[in-house]
């Protein structure tokens, strides 16, 4: 595969700069660590590297090195369709350079043959009760296929470092092409009385799943919108820092996605997606089909806060402005439902919402995040079971995270051991008595 020769030869290249970092730049100082950041989640604390994407407080995220839309714009397309290859983009994310139509086309060939579902991961899933989460589902499945690890086969016969990251993008190239069959076979299972659906061999990565998801055009674009949208967002985030970091004990692909996975499944990460339905249904119920009116979702927003919650979809560990992977969504609203009642709803969320957060004083960032528009283009589809949302969102976000630890092994990362301190270090370092 070209994407591999790629990016064999884009390791040869960046390693040097790697090993002169460490060997003649190791003591320089990246960041301090204040009280606040060893207590409060290592906030803006600098100790992490990657080349993937980085994401900048005011402009939001660039994968290496281009805004959303500039990936967009130079992504080879599918014929008579609005958004790129996922499979191209992934491409980009692993090597930073463009593919040609001829190189994503062989990645999209080459995925086809990989992404056929085991037939021993249908059974562990169709063995749990239904009403499993579904991100439970997904977590197990991946682990499940843990046993088809090469990364593991190879080190076990001997391996020298050097070439880790082989086996371990081997790994990543098998388990990526079986993530999107294994979210519609969760889905179908769960939602559609397992009733399945057969992949279609003519159809890319984003085709397909919207296929075998039973949902038909343009829904093959929004799955290829929102896996990349939701790909990468540099590597601080649970889900990227929580792969990155199982992955770091030289444990291979498919436990170290499944770990991050889990951490996706936090309502304070990925979960937000559900959590910015559910509440927008239960303020609808609460409407009892009066009109909303910015007073009333004014109202509504207050009583969450009062009531001790979070408004999910706002907010930001490190963004300071609107994410522009909601801006991106938005765009695609305002094209394909401008006029849809969920819509204008959310629409009129956003021009409330920043306001009382402000009004309320706490948080540093009253501005939405990509979760705050999701879930209106998933159930405006026909996708109304919201439980599913960070599933899509699992999907995307491993292109990021599998393109960041072949990076991990190819460049060496250090198992990651952080030190911890006590409560009375740090007071005697604070000065206290
Ligand atoms: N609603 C209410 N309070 C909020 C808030 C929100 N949306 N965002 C932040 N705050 C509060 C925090 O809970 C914190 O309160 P505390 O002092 O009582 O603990 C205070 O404001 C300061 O927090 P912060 O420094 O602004 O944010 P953070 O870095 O600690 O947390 C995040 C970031 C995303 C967890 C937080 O903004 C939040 O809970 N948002 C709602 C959930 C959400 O949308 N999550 C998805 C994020 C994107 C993603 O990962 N998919």
């Amino acid at each position: 595969m070209k994407l591999k020769k790629t990016l064999a030869k884009k390791i040869e290249e960046h390693r040097p700069r790697t090993t002169r970092l460490l060997k003649e730049f190791g003591d320089v100082e990246v960041s301090k660590v204040t009280v606040a950041q060893a207590i409060g989640g290592a906030r803006g604390v600098r100790c992490l590297v990657t080349d993937v994407s980085y994401l900048d407080p005011f402009e939001g995220i660039r994968f290496r090195g281009r805004t959303i839309p500039e990936t967009f714009e130079v992504l080879p397309k599918v014929p008579g369709r609005e958004y790129p290859y996922v499979e191209g983009f992934f491409y980009y994310l692993m090597t930073s350079e463009v593919p040609t139509e001829k190189e994503t086309l062989e990645v999209v060939e080459e995925f086809k043959k990989r992404r056929a579902l085991p037939q021993y991961v249908k059974d562990v899933l169709r063995a749990m009760p239904r009403d499993t989460h579904p991100m439970t589902m997904y977590s197990a499945g991946i682990l499940a296929m843990q046993r088809e690890s090469e990364f593991v086969k190879q080190y076990n016969e001997g391996m020298s470092k050097m070439e880790y990251w082989d086996p371990m993008f081997e790994d990543v190239c098998n388990l990526l092409p079986k993530l999107p069959v294994l979210a519609a076979f969760i889905y179908r299972l769960k939602y559609k009385d397992d009733d399945q659906i057969d992949a279609n061999p003519d159809l890319d990565m984003g085709g397909n799943f919207a296929h075998q998801m039973g949902i038909a055009e343009p829904y093959d674009d929004v799955a290829r919108m929102y896996f990349i949208l939701h790909s990468d967002h540099e590597s601080g985030n649970v889900s990227a820092h929580t792969t990155h970091l199982v992955a770091s004990a030289l444990s291979d692909a498919y436990y170290a996605l499944s770990a991050g996975i889990n951490g996706l499944a936090g309502p304070l990460h990925g979960l937000a997606n559900q959590e910015v339905l559910s509440w927008t249904m239960k303020f609808q119920e609460q409407l009892g089909g009066k009109e909303p009116t910015e007073e009333l979702v004014r109202e509504a927003l207050w009583d969450t806060l009062n009531s001790g919650q979070v408004i999910p979809g706002y907010g930001h560990a490190v963004l300071r402005k609107t994410d522009p992977r909601y801006t991106s969504q938005r765009e695609f609203c305002l094209k394909h439902l401008p006029d849809y009642p969920l819509f204008k709803l959310i629409s009129m969320i956003y021009k409330v919402a920043p306001g009382v957060l402000e009004e309320q004083g706490k948080a540093k960032n009253p501005w939405p995040n990509v979760d705050a528009q999701s879930g209106v283009i998933q159930w405006y589809y026909g996708l109304k079971e919201y439980d599913f949302y960070t599933v899509l969102f699992g999907v995307g976000r491993a292109l990021g995270v599998l393109a960041n630890i072949t990076w991990d092994r190819a460049l060496g990362y250090a198992i990651e051991r952080p030190k911890s301190v006590t409560t009375a270090m740090l007071e005697e370092v604070a000065g206290i008595k």
